[in-house]
């Protein structure tokens, strides 16, 4: 069974929330009325929305509702915007406060929920408002909007369209490794030193596992040695070898740590595919928007000295010290493009802390620990100010050059992404 998509509606009180509700379900599922505080509670309304599916309405309460401070209300709208996963926040331009809307866009930043701002005009002449209110709101392009009158239902197809090109639905999930064949064996490459946590795999790591064996197919691990694998020490090749000649039927692809790729690129046979778990997570978590990511690679064709690169990790894990991030990719870009500018973003923080105007291009993380909504408004973000985005494992890959990039890619495309 599909889950349904659950839009809650928000606003301050007499916005329009409820009227804004029956104009999508078309049904007098609300109470509206101009009285303060009429829907006094939270209000559910299920229906099919057509190219999205079942959908379940939540009609709350006012956010500025007096009584709304600390008490039942209150904590029935906040669960109303844990729950959505769509906030659709209703908002009258005409006003001259706007802090419970300041609250709701507070509130649900922190839960990384998808949202759509609704400007519903009382009056026409209200329009005038409008850029002033949401530039003090939001920062430019932070959120898609429209602008509609909630009583008028020739809106009604102009508000389902907004949805619909706006909203990523939660059942559109991707495959984490779309080219698993059941009964086939596939290689997780995981290297480990001193610094490598112990008693759990990595987050990318446990989640390929999980994924390969819930496909009826075998995942085999390897901890590789970097230190005498790089050294060019022949007992590491050799237990390498030996390792891949005894399976009798030969695995399908080899999945790396991206910071393995310089020594697999030469160790892998021709015969099996390779990729790393950082392409495979950053496809996954933009869901499929693996190619916009490979195209990303060519900015570096372009850099002159003094261009700014960001490189963005999504979290703020503890830094090892020959950490990819800070430290192997620096030297990398420092070594071939002399003269570029890196800096750097960490967690949550990503358009603030550089100079985006400046930016040529963005290294990201597989961005295993931020939600597919917060990639998705990145993503939003770099394409609206025409930025190239790339990742850890593909920029790793291309700096063993144009052949071991085709290779890391060709498993995806050969799974028709
Ligand atoms: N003229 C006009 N009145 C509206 C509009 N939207 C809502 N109203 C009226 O404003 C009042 C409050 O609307 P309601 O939907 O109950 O607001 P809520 O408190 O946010 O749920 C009702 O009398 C609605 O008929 C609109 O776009 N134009
Ligand atoms: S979010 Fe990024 S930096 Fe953090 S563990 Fe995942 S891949 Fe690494
Ligand atoms: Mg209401």
């Amino acid at each position: 069974m599909t889950e349904r998509d659950i839009i809650g509606i928000f606003g301050k009180m007499n916005s329009g929330k409820s009227s804004l509700m029956n104009l999508l379900t078309q049904q007098e599922t609300s109470i509206v009325d101009s009285t303060p505080g009429t829907t006094t509670d939270t209000k559910i309304a299920l229906a099919e929305i057509h190219g999205l599916g079942p959908v379940k309405f939540i009609d709350t309460a006012g956010f500025d509702e007096q009584e709304l401070l600390g008490d039942k209300k209150r904590e029935k709208t906040l669960a109303a915007l844990k729950e959505s996963d769509l906030v659709l926040l209703v908002i009258d331009p005409s006003g001259n406060d706007f802090e419970a809307e300041r609250l709701i866009i507070f509130e649900a930043g922190k839960l990384d929920k998808q949202l759509i701002t609704v400007y519903n005009l009382f009056n026409n002449q209200d329009r005038i408002h409008i850029s002033e209110v949401d530039s003090s709101l939001f920062k430019p392009n932070e959120y898609p909007g429209i602008v509609l009158n909630a009583l008028d239902v020739n809106y009604r197809q102009e508000l389902l369209d907004s949805i619909l090109n706006n909203y990523i639905p939660k059942n559109s999930k991707v495959e984490l490794l779309p080219f698993i064949e059941q009964g086939e064996f596939y290689i997780l490459n995981i290297p480990m030193d001193e610094e490598t946590p112990s008693g759990r795999y990595l987050r990318p790591q446990a989640m390929a596992e999980e994924y390969i064996t819930r496909k009826w197919a075998f995942p085999v691990s390897y901890r590789m040695n970097l230190t005498k694998a790089r050294g060019g020490d022949p007992s590491e090749r050799e237990r390498w070898n030996g390792f891949v000649a005894s399976f009798t039927k030969r695995p399908k692809v080899i999945i790396t740590d991206s910071q393995a790729i310089d020594i697999l690129k030469l160790w892998t046979p021709s015969d099996i595919g390779l990729t790393t778990f950082s392409i495979m997570m950053i496809n996954f978590m933009s869901r499929g928007r693996l190619p916009e990511f490979v195209n990303g690679i060519r900015a570096l064709d372009y850099l002159q000295p003094e261009d700014h690169i960001l490189i963005a990790e999504a979290c703020n894990h503890s830094r090892i010290k020959e950490d990819i991030g800070t430290v192997q990719i620096p030297k990398l870009l420092n070594k071939y493009y002399p003269g570029v500018i890196i800096d750097h973003s960490f967690g949550r923080e990503f358009f603030n802390k550089s100079d985006m105007s400046r930016c040529k291009l963005v290294i990201h993380c597989g961005g295993c620990m931020i939600s597919n909504q917060r990639m998705a408004a990145r993503l939003h973000d770099l394409n609206k100010t025409g930025i190239p985005i790339t990742n850890y494992g593909i920029f790793l890959s291309y700096m063993q050059g144009e052949e071991t990039l085709e290779r890391v890619v060709k498993p995806w495309k050969a799974a028709d992404l």
